[in-house]
């Protein structure tokens, strides 16, 4: 039994995702960061962890590549140039999606106000503009990021999104636009979504 440690609200919205994609059985400790029950499983604090009976993974993506990989559903298998180029997506939606988001997020109201860098933000943007650029020439026409295939950096490029627009950064129309409102049509997204707005 798996048990998803961590508000969805947060980044382990994509877990929740990939549990509703996998169709398993799972529960939610919708706790928040630094909670007892989160500090009692992570040093950190940070959310989500993934409970798989006494086994403990921590951050998001990790525990999503596991569970693909343990399922063997939505992702290339280990040693396959196609999970080399998977993993380039997964870095990349990591370095130069997530990344720019959570700094940005960082000095508007994370940091304690006196540690808040202005201009971080105007910064963040044009960084994260140059980001979709480069990201919608490597996805061309295709359907998914991988192609045909739905796998674990959908789920991440897809997630940043929703943040990148109630952040208030620019996700131009065209073709990335596109795949990313396709993506959100998946039926594990839509009831993934459901459950988060009455969390
Ligand atoms: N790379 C980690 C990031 C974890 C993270 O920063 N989570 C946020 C919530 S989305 C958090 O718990 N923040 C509290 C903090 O930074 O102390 C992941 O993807 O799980």
């Amino acid at each position: 039994m798996y048990t998803l440690v961590g508000s969805v609200k947060s980044r382990a919205f994509r877990v929740l995702w990939m549990l509703e994609e996998l169709g398993v059985e799972y529960k939610v400790e919708g706790v928040g960061p630094h909670s007892p029950e989160i500090l009692a499983v992570t040093p950190s604090g940070k959310l989500p962890v993934l409970k798989d009976d006494d086994d403990i993974v921590i951050d998001s993506t990790a525990i999503i590549q596991y569970l693909a990989d343990k399922h063997n559903k939505f992702t290339f298998a280990t040693g396959t140039i196609e999970r080399a180029h998977q993993d380039s997506f997964t870095c990349f939606a990591l370095d130069d999606l997530d990344g720019i988001l959570w700094n940005a997020a960082k000095h508007s109201f994370v940091f304690p106000e006196e540690l808040r860098a202005s201009g971080v933000k105007a910064a963040a943007q044009y960084d994260f503009a140059k980001s979709l650029e480069t990201l919608e020439k490597r996805l061309g026409d295709n359907e998914y990021i991988m192609g045909d295939t739905f796998t674990v950096p959908d789920i991440i490029i897809t997630h940043c999104y929703g943040w990148a627009t109630s952040s208030k950064f620019d996700w131009p129309d065209g073709k990335l636009k596109d795949y990313v409102e396709r993506v959100r049509l998946r039926p594990a997204f839509v009831r993934a979504q459901e459950i988060r707005s009455t969390s």
